[in-house]
């Protein structure tokens, strides 16, 4: 069994042009593997820590002390060690911060090093990725994980934190729910995703993207975001409902000033209630089967309102609300908020951890979902962490740019060359 020989941080640069860290882990039979740490814009408070430097470069957003913390501090911990062993190697670099938000460390020092071992391990394997993930998923939870290709949930118009433009909601998406293959998926996306480009650009609007690739045009109303979508469908000849559906999240946390939802591009301020009546009546008009964020992440009363008023017809998801903590999940499972939970690596920090909390959504029967951040890099392995730990749905972004594509192009491959997993 091949051991950990050398571990190597970086500071590399994120699709916004901000500094993050990339991490090789190199094994001494000669393979090596490299993973790089996303970003967000719209975070949960209760979200692990960033190390960001805070000092003149970079505007404080630089990352040499994380890196450091690896080079100096974690290198050591886990040379020698067994790269297969992702328990073990989590738990020493988790019990070295000691913190419970890692602050001590920073979670992107903390989760490179988990995420390239897992990389390294894989590699010396030689076996597929996803395939390494579905190992350490029976590992750690005694269930087997049941590979699938996920159903993405793709965002082709940008609001909120992602932009600057005035639409509130933050990302407006689009499911294919009714493809068969993911060759499909990508196929029924790509033209819906182009037809919405000639519409906006028909109708004088911008066509730039936002953070995540999707078009970021001023628009009167969020409505107005969901009719030109549903116009890109028709275009597309694909069917509402039967074929696509459509998503939103709010990240509502972003708009609401502690007592109150102030949507500033169609000047309404409105009280929990009332924007769940708001939620509400766009899911009777549209196909929106699933609102993430739909309120704030400290608004309780209102999340069991909006619970108990579309738990049973929509998916609702919790991301700043759950921020992939397992503790807070539970919490939430307790309350009976939300029905399905937003997974991203870095609000957590390590991959052990992110795999419990996939396992407790799932025992919970909260649907887990994948998901990018909206700073993000060339790094696909949630494209296989997906597959790997049979989560059925995946957010990556538009249909466009490169550090969106790279995941779908990945997920491409996986169904290309394996195809006893299947959609769903
Ligand atoms: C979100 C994410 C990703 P960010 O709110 O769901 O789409 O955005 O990474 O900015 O938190
Ligand atoms: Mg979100």
């Amino acid at each position: 069994m091949s051991k950990i020989s050398k571990v190597r941080a970086i500071q590399v640069f994120d699709s916004r042009g901000v500094p993050t860290i990339s991490c090789k882990v190199n094994l001494d039979d000669g393979t090596s593997a490299i993973a790089m740490v996303p970003s967000g814009a719209s975070t949960g408070s209760k979200e692990a820590l960033e190390l960001r430097d805070g000092n003149k470069a970079y505007h404080g957003k630089g990352v040499l002390n994380a890196v450091s913390n690896v080079n100096k501090k974690l290198s050591s911990l886990v040379i020698g060690k067994d790269p297969g062993d992702q328990i073990e190697i989590d738990k020493i670099l988790i019990e070295f911060d000691g913190t419970s938000d890692k602050s001590a460390i920073g979670a992107n020092a903390i989760l490179a090093v988990s995420l390239a071992t897992a990389k390294a391990a894989s590699i010396m394997q030689r076996i597929p990725l996803y395939k390494h993930f579905s190992n350490i998923y029976k590992n750690i939870t005694g269930d087997s994980a049941n590979p699938v290709m996920p159903m993405p949930m793709f965002n082709i118009l940008n609001g909120g934190e992602h932009s600057n433009n005035n639409i509130d909601i933050q990302e407006f998406m689009i499911i294919p729910s009714g493809a068969k293959t993911f060759e499909e998926v990508m196929q029924w996306s790509v033209e819906i995703y182009q037809n919405l480009k000639k519409i906006l650009s028909s109708n004088n609007h911008s066509i730039a993207v936002g953070d995540e690739g999707g078009f970021a045009p001023n628009l009167k109303s969020n409505e107005e975001a969901i009719k030109l979508i549903i116009e890109a469908i028709k275009n597309s000849n694909l069917d509402l409902k039967k074929d696509i559906n459509i998503a939103l999240d709010c990240a509502a946390s972003e708009f609401f000033d502690g007592s109150n939802y102030f949507m500033k591009g169609e000047n309404q301020k409105l009280t929990s209630a009332e924007l769940v009546n708001y939620l509400e009546s766009l899911a009777e008009k549209y196909p929106i089967t699933s609102i993430e964020d739909g309120m704030d992440e400290n608004d309780e009363n209102g999340w069991k309102l909006l619970t108990s008023q579309l738990g049973d017809k929509c998916q609702l998801v919790g991301d700043d609300l759950f921020v992939t903590n397992k503790k807070i999940l539970k919490e939430g499972v307790q309350e009976n908020i939300a029905n399905s939970i937003l997974i991203k690596l870095n609000q957590i920090g390590s991959l052990t951890e992110t795999i419990e909390t996939i396992h407790l959504a799932k025992e919970s029967n909260y649907e887990p979902i994948i998901s990018h951040r909206s700073g993000e890099t060339e790094d696909t392995i949630i494209a296989d962490l997906a597959v790997g730990l049979g989560v059925k749905q995946i957010k990556a972004g538009a249909p466009c740019r490169s550090d969106r594509i790279a995941k779908y192009n990945r997920l491409l491959w996986i169904e290309k060359e394996s195809s006893d997993i299947l959609l769903k």
